[in-house]
């Protein structure tokens, strides 16, 4: 048992308390660079900053929001005030996450398919964010659907990385944010999202079990089960809520605390109804708090309006905070479509 145990425990139960989700702000330079080129703002290590003290500084922010998944880069970082990000996270009680893996690598002997990377040297890193605050941390693994893909290979390397990953965390002292995303990319079928999901979730929990992993100290981040973009049979709210319960139901073991989904591209209000849905009809009978972890689905208005532009900060952060209040009320059974009209003046 680790010794940090109770604080792991009290830790992942705070990261899903009652109305709250985690927000997923741990682009790499890549990612976060790629997402600025869209939007024309200049690929720099000072606008990204600017951009994550827009974020971090956003009034009211810990109503909706539990904790925050940080960048390497980023929890380095300081307001233009010199107030470092990770005091800024405490003063205003959102606890401090960090993004741990290296990033998703073509594996080897299969074509299309990749594997996340980052355990080497993960103890000491780990140690170093503790350090500095950090009480949560992330791995995501990639799993992508396609003609004769995913292959056992893939779902069962991904599962064993992540499974070592949550041991070293667990030893360490943070909680970890279990995430297999199984893409959006794609013609498949809900059925077929629905099979690779089942099968992803099977084996990481396999070898979560293996790795003797608490489950009461960490945090699942799947992927919903929906039809792939490019599909041309695409389901309802309530079908892709459905799947994704019944999914869940098949695999997670009742003592993890919460299951805090990634949004993988859906639209703003894709990601809050279907997270609506799943907990308007199914949170009584579910073991588990079923919240968000997004990225895209709280951040992307308020990035396209400020778009670099330090005039616009204020009004982007009052997109960013609907965006996450309207995820807080779907985390509760509460979110209408109507309330996407509620006034946000910018
Ligand atoms: C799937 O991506 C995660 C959730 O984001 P969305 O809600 O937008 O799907 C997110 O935490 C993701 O891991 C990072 O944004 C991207 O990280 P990389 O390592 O790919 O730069």
């Amino acid at each position: 048992m680790s010794k940090y145990a109770e604080e792991l425990r009290n830790t992942a139960k705070a990261m899903v308390a009652e109305g709250k989700g985690i927000l997923a702000m741990d682009e790499s330079n890549r990612t976060c660079n790629k997402r600025f080129d869209k939007v024309g703002v200049p690929t720099t290590e000072e606008m990204r900053r600017s951009y994550r003290e827009l974020i971090l500084t956003t009034p009211n922010l810990s109503n909706y929001i539990s904790g925050a998944i940080l960048y390497d880069e980023t929890i380095r970082q300081a307001t233009k005030d010199g107030v470092p990000f990770t005091q800024v996270m405490k003063d205003n009680g959102i606890i401090i996450g960090i993004k741990v893996d290296t990033g998703a690598k073509d594996l080897a002997g299969h074509p299309g398919e990749k594997v996340t990377e980052g355990l080497d040297g993960l103890r000491d890193r780990i140690a170093e964010y503790y350090e500095m605050g950090a009480r949560f941390a992330k791995w995501r693994a990639v799993i992508t659907i396609g003609e004769n893909i995913p292959s056992n290979a893939c779902i069962e390397a991904n599962a064993h990385a992540l499974a070592r990953y949550a041991a070293l965390c667990q030893e360490g002292g943070l909680v970890p944010i279990v995430e297999p995303e199984v893409l959006i990319d794609g013609d498949h079928t809900i059925e077929r999202s629905y099979e690779v999901t089942n099968q992803t979730l099977h084996t990481v929990f396999d070898q979560l079990y293996r790795q003797d992993i608490a489950f009461d100290q960490m945090i699942l981040k799947p992927s919903m089960s929906i039809a792939g973009k490019q599909c041309p049979q695409q389901s309802s709210v309530e079908e892709v809520a459905d799947a994704t319960v019944e999914c869940l139901r098949n695999n997670v073991p009742a003592s993890v605390p919460g299951v805090a989904f990634l949004s993988g591209g859906q639209t703003n209000e894709q990601a809050a109804q279907h997270l609506n849905i799943m907990n308007a009809k199914y949170a009584q009978e579910c073991p588990w708090r079923i919240t968000f972890s997004y990225a895209r689905a709280i951040q992307q208005s308020a990035l396209e309006h400020w778009r670099g532009d330090n005039s616009k900060v204020e009004e982007a952060q009052k997109l960013l905070l609907h965006r996450a209040k309207m995820n807080s009320a779907a985390s509760q059974g509460k979110y209408s479509l109507d309330m996407e009209k509620e006034a946000v003046a910018v």
